[in-house]
């Protein structure tokens, strides 16, 4: 029985305007939270004595983060080397340079010959000798379309199509590695990639065929005795018999994770069955208070009440309200921020309401029989600050309208992939 941790996401140096320099050390205060989570996680791994230590891809928030970062990152995986713990560490997407092979941050450790120190920067099998017996592990890092693919082979070709080819790919070259793999050692599968069962944090299903997904059917087989992922931050189990866990992020990146739970996973995997046990981390709390004090006759009374019932204190907070035009000059700024001066750090973004719904416009209401162009004409006409991009606007809503009247259609063959995968790409990291 081979008992490994299994942590993910660590993305240490990101987040640091939740945070500020604390004055005795010169670091931010994240950049703390951060790095003593990941000490946690490694006490426990040397505590427990673990035979293996899994990590699932996204060291950092990029490929270059700086020294004091990487330093502090491998100040803690040192204590593993020294224990005799051998590490995997898989390369994630926010550890890829977005050009070019491999995980730069990451690769390092591969060029140094760190000993028990294993990069997974290809699709490859790797057999560990642990303290329990050898196990096999195969590593599957973020797999982007530039890497695996050149541009002629892509040309004209639609996203979702591009994804139908990079999944014909890993299906053939996992394939070659599951062959390989000796039955009578437990395998494992470590991966960084985005299945088509996860869920995001506000328990929202993330489409099919909206990026890069991995059917689940590729990865809960027999073959697989434990299936580690990275990439998505919300722990979850996606199956029982073999586990294909996420076991999330250790620390709360940005407000999308303020109601998860944070931790890592221990688990016992033998040739024919694995446990699995969530380990939940204390991490600082972050807290969203919205308010709507825009009907009220006392708002700033409203708002320091709402403070004082959020818990608040230690926490990373930001405070949403709004407002209409005529209680700004009651908003006592001054007590707001006293009211928040218990918390880690906070941000405060009052909405007036009366911008938040414009007129409609008369010309718009009284032909209901205007195409659709027109009004978009008419629309932008009304809006100077829109004045910039509304030759761009029509041009588009053109093609959009040429294209819903007729299925298949050239224009969308000739939308520019590059710009297709950048969009892809922003839209995850906003995500993640
Ligand atoms: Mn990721």
């Amino acid at each position: 029985m081979v008992k490994l941790l299994h942590l993910s996401d660590i993305h240490m140096g990101s987040g640091f305007s939740h945070g500020y320099v604390n004055p005795e050390t010169g670091l931010n205060t994240r950049l703390e939270d951060f790095i003593s989570t990941l000490t946690r996680c490694i006490d426990r791994a040397l505590s427990e004595s673990v035979d293996l230590v899994l990590f699932g891809g996204d060291a950092f928030p990029d490929a270059t983060p700086p020294p004091v970062v990487q330093q502090a990152f491998a100040h803690q995986f040192q204590r593993l080397v020294e224990a005799q713990i051998p590490t995997v560490l898989l390369v994630g997407n926010h550890d890829q340079h977005s050009q070019g092979m491999g995980g730069a941050s990451l690769s390092i450790y591969r060029t140094l010959g760190v000993p028990g120190v294993i990069v997974g920067d290809s699709l490859t099998t790797h057999r560990v000798e642990t303290q329990a017996g050898p196990i096999q592990v195969i590593t599957l890092p973020w797999l982007n379309h530039s890497t695996l693919f050149t541009r002629p082979e892509t040309e004209g070709l639609s996203l979702s199509a591009v994804n139908e080819l990079m999944l014909d790919r890993l299906r053939a070259a996992l394939e070659g590695e599951v062959r390989q793999l000796d039955p009578a050692i437990p395998s494992i599968l470590l991966a960084h990639l985005m299945t088509d069962t996860a869920r995001y944090g506000a328990e929202k299903f993330l489409a099919v065929g909206k990026g890069f997904t991995v059917p689940m059917a590729l990865l809960a087989r027999p073959c697989f005795d434990y299936v580690a992922l990275g990439h998505v931050h919300k722990h979850q189990i996606l199956c029982a018999d073999p586990p294909v866990v996420y076991p999330g992020s250790i620390e709360r990146v940005d407000f999308s994770e303020e109601e998860e739970d944070k931790g890592f996973v221990l688990a016992e995997v033998t040739t024919d069955r694995a446990s699995v046990e969530f380990c939940p981390l204390s991490v600082r709390a972050f807290k969203t208070v919205e308010v709507d004090v825009s009907t009220s006759d006392i708002p700033q009374a409203e708002l320091e009440h709402s403070l004082s019932k959020a818990k608040i204190a230690d926490a990373v907070v930001r405070l949403i309200y709004k407002l209409s035009p005529t209680q700004i000059e009651h908003i006592d700024h001054g007590a707001l921020h006293q009211a928040l001066a218990h918390a880690h750090s906070y941000t405060i973004h009052p909405e007036l309401v009366s911008q938040l719904s414009r007129p409609r416009l008369p010309e718009l209401t009284s032909d209901s029989n205007r195409d659709p162009l027109s009004a978009l004409q008419t629309y932008l006409a009304n809006r100077d600050d829109l004045a910039a991009f509304s030759t761009d606007m029509l041009l588009a809503a053109q093609v959009l309208l040429d294209d819903a009247n007729q299925p298949v259609s050239a224009a969308a063959q000739t939308v520019d992939l590059e710009t297709a995968i950048a969009d892809e790409t922003q839209q995850q990291l906003r995500l993640l």
